[in-house]
């Protein structure tokens, strides 16, 4: 997988009221190297996005450019937001993404985020 660009992640209505990422498992990312990815809310419920061990700005939100001074751990996703988040991943290994919703996360919305090391 290219650790370059836009990765895809999307919340879809599936069996509600589960939901689940399509999202590439795990997420493969390169320590050091500057990656997007691109969530998609595709359900009528809000979702809190969560990043473990990493932290993350978020460029743009449906399209709009956000200026924000500070970096995240986590993003809101409402209804049908579109939501870039952008990062340089430090720390190696694997680390949860997931929606802070328990139930959510036990649902299925949750997914490993690999952060390899740069050969
Ligand atoms: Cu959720």
């Amino acid at each position: 997988m290219s650790n370059t660009g836009i990765q895809e992640g999307a919340i879809e209505p599936g069996r509600q009221p589960r939901a689940s990422f399509r999202a590439p498992q795990p997420i493969e990312l390169t320590a050091g190297e500057f990656t997007k990815i691109r969530l998609v809310n595709q359900t009528h419920p809000m979702h809190p996005i969560h990043l473990h061990g990493q932290f993350f700005k978020v460029p743009t939100r449906n399209g709009e450019p956000v200026d924000e001074p500070y970096f995240r751990d986590t993003v809101l996703l409402e209804m049908l937001d579109e939501v870039e988040i952008a990062l340089v991943p430090l720390d190696v290994g694997q680390w949860v993404l997931h929606c802070h919703i328990q139930e959510h996360g036990e649902a299925g919305m949750m997914t490993v985020m690999e952060v390899a090391a740069d050969d």
